[in-house]
């Protein structure tokens, strides 16, 4: 059956509605960022960039590093963006887009974080690399699809007793990185964490400016958190999205963390632009081992 068009929004050329893209332009392997500026902080180091794009926070660019042909998109902020970039990236490679209709053979995606984040323990020093091996989503995206398959359920009743977390808020849900693309960009540069994915960046991550918040020690909680000797280690906004949805919808994801920030510490990197600089070409490089 064919999906309708608005479910399935496409522009007058016939690519994917937020994205701009149509399926000849992205590579197997995509590598994702937050900010737009940051995909030509990528690209630069390409051999050569064969197709660029840009719509709202969407900057898109495709070309090929050492050889290995590869994608890199901005998702702008938060889980909520990473629910566009997720469906239409996997619209591109399992949809028909003139039939409407999915695709007999599924295809994966190779799906890389590289991303900024704040550690919540005084371990985990500023200037360091983070590699997601699981996520907790405080955000509620992925209650909205059929994926109590892919949660840890056992993980997150047990964060929500060790926080006492409010009712109020949505549950908490934990999910995982790919274990092969993990290993590919794991070394003894990296430190294997349990990443927070928050639903902002004052309130939700605990920084107070004019406002008070409901859980003045959630932070604290959080970073005391510790299931099977896997503490939660760093705070974002991406993580969880990515890892349930590349997990739903069949893709290979891993997030990378350049931590600027230390919470526990008060402590931020004195440059965090090389730091970001330096987690971009240890990531390519690994990429291409
Ligand atoms: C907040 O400043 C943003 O920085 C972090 C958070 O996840 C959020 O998107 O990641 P990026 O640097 O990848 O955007």
């Amino acid at each position: 059956m064919a999906i309708q068009d608005s479910e399935l929004i496409l522009n007058p050329d016939g690519s994917v509605y937020h994205l701009n893209l149509l399926p000849e332009h992205i590579a197997d392997t995509i590598i994702t960022v937050g900010d737009p500026d940051r995909v030509p902080g990528v690209t630069k180091y390409f051999d050569s960039v064969e197709f660029t794009t840009h719509k709202r926070e969407f900057h898109t660019q495709t070309g090929t590093y050492k050889g290995k042909r590869m994608t890199v998109i901005s998702t702008g902020i938060g889980t909520d963006n990473i629910d566009i970039v997720f469906n239409e990236l996997d619209a591109l490679v399992n949809i028909d887009l003139k039939t409407r209709t999915i695709n007999k053979t599924h295809k994966s995606l190779d799906i890389i974080r590289i991303g900024t984040s704040g550690s919540i323990q005084k371990e985990i020093p500023v200037d360091s690399f983070v590699i997601s091996e699981k996520a907790c989503g405080f955000d509620s995206l992925l209650h909205f699809y059929n994926s109590k398959h892919i949660q840890h359920t056992v993980v997150s009743d047990a964060l929500i007793e060790h926080t006492n977390w409010s009712k109020d808020k949505s549950k908490p849900y934990v999910v995982t990185a790919d274990k092969d693309l993990m290993s590919t960009l794991s070394s003894d540069q990296t430190t294997k964490g349990f990443t927070a994915t928050n639903v902002g960046f004052y309130g939700p991550q605990g920084r107070i400016l004019r406002l008070s918040i409901q859980d003045n020690d959630l932070n604290d909680k959080l970073a005391t958190f510790n299931y099977n000797n896997q503490p939660i280690t760093n705070l974002e906004m991406e993580t969880a999205g990515i890892y349930g949805l590349a997990g739903l919808l069949g893709h290979r994801a891993v997030s990378m963390n350049a931590i600027i920030a230390n919470r526990a510490t008060g402590q931020f990197s004195k440059d965090p632009k090389k730091v970001v600089e330096t987690l971009i070409q240890y990531t390519l490089d690994k990429l291409v081992q």
